[in-house]
């Protein structure tokens, strides 16, 4: 058995009137009541408001049977205990099920019902069996009617309580985003990122990374002006005429990725003329000797290199770009972007050195061979060559075979090679292979996984895919729950010897936490997919966690060094551009309920959480 999930049970003090003098005016009380309402959170208002209105509508529903009940109580008091209506309410804002009614409704064991029996005694007509028994079915027929509108009407009490709620977490999810902005506002605009704990900002490409990646994120919370001013320092001040070094991968999915989309949600030309922009500049990349691109480019000079110590690129990298110059492509008529990522794909198809569809981590941009073979993992370096493969296929209409196929022989490998089990409790985790030795240490970066298996299993993969990814979902919550902080480290070893104590070990240098995206991420697709309702509470806890140890109050969040320390996490004084591009964002997107908000039939979501539009049958 799993241990129980935290349970964070609201508690609403409403006792002592405080240190001031008594008054007992009605006014006072008025004022003092009002006060004390004020006090309460949102979550705690809107939790006492719920159980009103509940408590109202179960009174209304119930009236008939009580009233009905109260009636022939009266005229049976002879048998007062053969007769009972209980309604009882019990409300865990953390639980699974958020609300728990149990209705019971007793009936008694006599043939009919307590009213009609006494009528029929004081009649004296106790021996007319056939009146009886219609009557009796009447009777009956009534009290399951009652019984039916009153269950109805608790249903709709409880979904009314769960949208109530909900519409709390999403509004909490709002406000830490305004939080995180207004750090970024006040000590880095128009930098990279934040550093909220010294009110500074570092550096990286210096375009603006932060702001470019939260763009289509606020635009999709509704955050008008925010989203205004930054719209405004878009059109004014971002120019990619600059002499840096930037990361293909990095810059391909953060402003790329993040232009595309937001010039899809708003209709702004203003953002396709700055993804073009940067997009012919990322393509002197792709003159190399073997079409596999380089690392970075200048966007300046127009000129590429690998690393200074190797001519290695990372799969993951080369791989996870092609839905973005995909689709420049398809809006400029411009084949060339889409040629060149395509051609990767093409080559990483019929390399040697794959373990049953499973890459290794690093391509050579002169041989366009493999190097460093023999290691496979799901996490840094390789993940999002998995995820491109079937977001590929669903971008395109999901008529490209190769790639559906290459995705399914991957997930089988993964089945074959790196799934195992933790002991004591038996949770499913992908592991590493290192020349045939398998190392159960997973990095948070694979809880992308259940998401991307669940997003497969709903265009029609297997369905053993969504009982994958349910089970490794759970996995990752536990990655979270699990820890003193309840957020994950970057980092877990699984247990697996008979007899462990614990589950989950995590290394002292692996311990920090930057505030990514891919559980809640998960949580995202699980809950779209299966609507249950636990996906939407799991998220709820991280986003406590994350307001609990990682809000800065000055403005922002921070990366932490360790997550197994509430009393000093040891904040990193960093916040990365994802934390506003992808983590609130999929937060947001789980706790609303628009059902056409970035719909995935729709929409695939680019690896920094960028949906881009799913191409028309005539593309
Ligand atoms: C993001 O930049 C992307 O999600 C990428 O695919 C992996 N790393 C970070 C978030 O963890």
């Amino acid at each position: 058995m799993l241990p129980p999930s935290r349970q964070d049970y609201v508690s609403i003090s409403l006792a002592g009137a405080g240190a001031g003098s008594y008054n007992n005016s009605k006014q006072w009380r008025r004022q003092s009541c009002w006060r004390k309402w004020k006090q309460l959170s949102r979550l705690q208002r809107s939790l006492i408001l719920c159980v009103l209105v509940l408590l109202f509508i179960c009174g209304i529903a119930s009236y008939p049977t009580v009233t009905e009940h109260i009636r022939g109580n009266a005229l049976c008091a002879a048998h007062p205990k053969h007769s009972s209506l209980s309604v009882s309410l019990k409300l865990n804002t953390t639980g699974g099920a958020c609300l728990f009614l149990v209705f019971r409704k007793k009936l008694s064991n006599r043939r009919g019902p307590p009213v009609l029996q006494n009528r029929l005694h004081r009649r004296g007509n106790i021996s007319d069996p056939t009146l009886h028994e219609e009557k009796s079915a009447d009777r009956k027929k009534g009290e399951d009617k009652g019984v039916i509108s009153l269950s109805l009407c608790v249903c709709v009490c409880v979904c009314v309580c769960v949208s109530l709620i909900v519409a709390v977490w999403l509004e909490a999810v709002r406000e830490a985003f305004r939080h995180a902005w207004r750090g970024y506002k006040d000590f880095a605009w128009g930098h990279d990122e934040l550093r909220p704990i010294s009110k500074s900002y570092s550096e990286w490409f210096g375009l603006g990374l932060t702001l470019i990646d939260a763009l289509d994120t606020m635009w999709i919370m509704g955050l008008k002006e925010e989203f205004e001013e930054a719209k405004a320092w878009v059109a004014s001040e971002l120019s990619f005429n600059r002499n840096v070094d930037v990361n293909l991968f990095e810059s391909t999915i953060r402003i790329l990725g993040g232009l595309l989309s937001t010039y899809h949600l708003t209709g702004d030309t203003l953002f396709l003329d700055k993804a073009k922009d940067i997009g012919s500049r990322l393509m002197p990349a792709f003159n190399t000797p073997s079409k596999i691109p380089y690392s970075d480019v200048n966007i300046g000079k127009g000129t590429a290199h690998p690393p200074r110590w190797t001519s290695d690129s990372t799969v993951a990298e080369v791989t996870s770009i092609q839905l973005e110059f995909r689709e420049l492509s398809r809006l400029t008529q411009e084949p060339q972007y889409q040629a060149s990522v395509a051609e990767i794909m093409q080559q990483v198809h019929k390399l040697d050195g794959k373990l049953d569809g499973l890459v290794p981590m690093f391509i050579n941009t002169n041989s366009g061979q493999f190097t460093h073979q023999g290691i496979y993992t799901l996490g840094a370096r390789a993940d999002s060559y998995y995820e491109y493969l079937l977001k590929q296929w669903i971008q395109g209409g999901r008529k490209e075979d190769q790639l559906l196929e290459d995705y399914l022989q991957a997930m089988e490998g993964v089945k074959k090679n790196m799934l195992q089990k933790s002991s004591p409790n038996g949770l499913t985790f992908v592991g590493e292979l290192s020349h045939g030795q398998f190392s159960p240490k997973m990095d948070h970066l694979v809880c992308f996984l259940p998401g991307t298996l669940a997003l497969g299993a709903h265009f029609g993969l297997p369905a053993d895919h969504m009982e994958l990814a349910k089970e490794l979902m759970e996995t990752c919550y536990q990655m979270y729950v699990q820890m003193e902080t309840g957020l994950s480290p970057e980092i877990v070893h699984f247990n697996m010897h008979q007899g462990s104590v614990r589950d989950i070990e995590v290394k002292l240098a692996d311990r920090h936490n930057l505030l990514r995206p891919e559980t809640v991420e998960s949580l995202f697709y699980l809950y779209r997919f299966t609507k249950d309702h636990k996906y939407r509470q799991w998220g709820w806890e991280v986003l406590q966690n994350f307001n609990k140890y990682t809000k800065v109050s000055s403005g922002g969040f921070t990366s932490i060094n360790n997550v197994r320390d509430p009393e000093y996490p040891s904040p990193r004084d960093k916040m990365e551009s994802f934390f506003l591009g992808e983590t609130l964002k999929y937060l947001y997107l789980l706790f609303s309920d628009e059902p056409d908000l970035i719909s995935l039939d729709h929409y695939v979501f680019n690896t920094e959480a960028h949906p881009l539009p799913i191409w028309p049958a005539s593309a």
